[in-house]
């Protein structure tokens, strides 16, 4: 059961807070650390903000000075603790791991799989998002939300709920904690264009070269594409805009599933799994030693496009 009382005896009395969260930050990551530390700061608690990084999503590339990729310099000895958030894994959180290891550690998380760690856990496999849970938290502890952490929780929720589209019928408290959150100062349109209005024309001709390539399986049920290294060369783009890929391609009529994958590095591919409910790519992810979601999951594999893209889509086709 969450205890956010237990979320304060935590946090409150504390010397420094390290807060951290998992490499390749997304919206939720960023809001929910940024949000935890208003919190720790409302309790009388100093923090320290550490991100693996990369800050190169258009939606957080501006956090990213906000944020320390090492502990160096910071006294972690008697008083220091960790709160580790949106990660499933310990490891999720990249290079500022080790940071972390010797720390007392409180996890807030809504992934659906993954392993039990840290000494206190604030998790929820059905919260559309940790941002919500930081709000819950922030709610039961009576601690005011003012509008900049209003700002960031909301833009959290709409990163992971792809702007609402992603929830289902049992969403009326998370509509409920919108509307609460618009009282604070924020709104819908602040948060759209945090999250979607700031894309590069390259990342947009990029987007084009994914479409254009899209495989179809089992009449459109599955729909792969990938991004290779070349790509990003010619058209002078980061290596993003999976999410709009996704909601292209979620949209054709039949489909069920989305596969992408992009080439990191030569021979290396990070996989993208986006499915409708009924199909679990959270085990398909799970059994290649990524995780995620249910309807949403990754994971890295070594090899050549075609023995990947191969060895997933044997994966994903017994599911459809
Ligand atoms: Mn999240």
């Amino acid at each position: 059961m969450n205890d956010a009382a237990g979320v304060r005896r935590f946090i409150e009395g504390r010397r420094l807070l390290v807060v951290a969260g998992h490499k390749e930050p997304d919206g939720d990551c960023i809001a929910s650390q940024l949000a935890v530390a208003a919190l720790a700061g409302r309790l009388g608690t100093p923090s320290l903000l550490l991100s693996a990084g990369p800050f190169d999503r258009p939606e957080i590339e501006d956090f990213a000075g906000r944020f320390s990729a090492s502990a160096e310099g910071a006294d972690l000895g008697p008083g220091a603790a960790a709160v580790i958030v949106d990660c499933s894994t310990p490891d999720r959180t990249g290079s500022v791991g080790p940071a972390l290891a010797g720390l007392a550690c409180l996890v807030i998380d809504h992934h659906s799989s993954g392993e039990v760690f840290g000494d206190v856990r604030y998790v929820d496999p059905a919260a559309p998002s940790t941002s919500a849970l930081v709000l819950a938290i922030h709610e039961s502890l009576g601690v005011p939300v003012d509008r900049d952490t209003a700002r960031l929780l909301l833009f959290g929720l709409c990163t992971d709920t792809g702007f609402f589209r992603h929830l289902g019928t049992d969403s009326a408290e998370t509509f409920r904690a919108v509307a609460r959150l618009t009282e604070r100062g924020t709104s819908t349109a602040e948060a759209f264009m945090m999250v979607y209005g700031r894309r590069s024309l390259a990342s947009r001709k990029l987007l084009a070269r994914m479409l254009e390539r899209t495989l179809s399986l089992a009449n459109d049920a599955l729909l792969v594409s990938w991004q290779t290294l070349a790509d990003r060369e010619a058209v002078g783009a980061a290596p993003r805009g999976e999410e709009d890929l996704y909601r292209l391609l979620q949209t054709v009529k039949g489909n069920r599933a989305v596969v992408f994958l992009k080439e990191e590095e030569a021979g290396r591919w990070s996989v993208g799994l986006r499915s409708n409910p009924g199909i679990d790519v959270g085990v398909v992810a799970l059994g290649f030693g990524g995780g995620g979601h249910r309807q949403a999951a990754g994971c890295d594999i070594a090899g050549t496009l075609e023995s990947v893209r191969a060895a997933v889509v044997a994966a994903l086709l017994p599911l459809l």
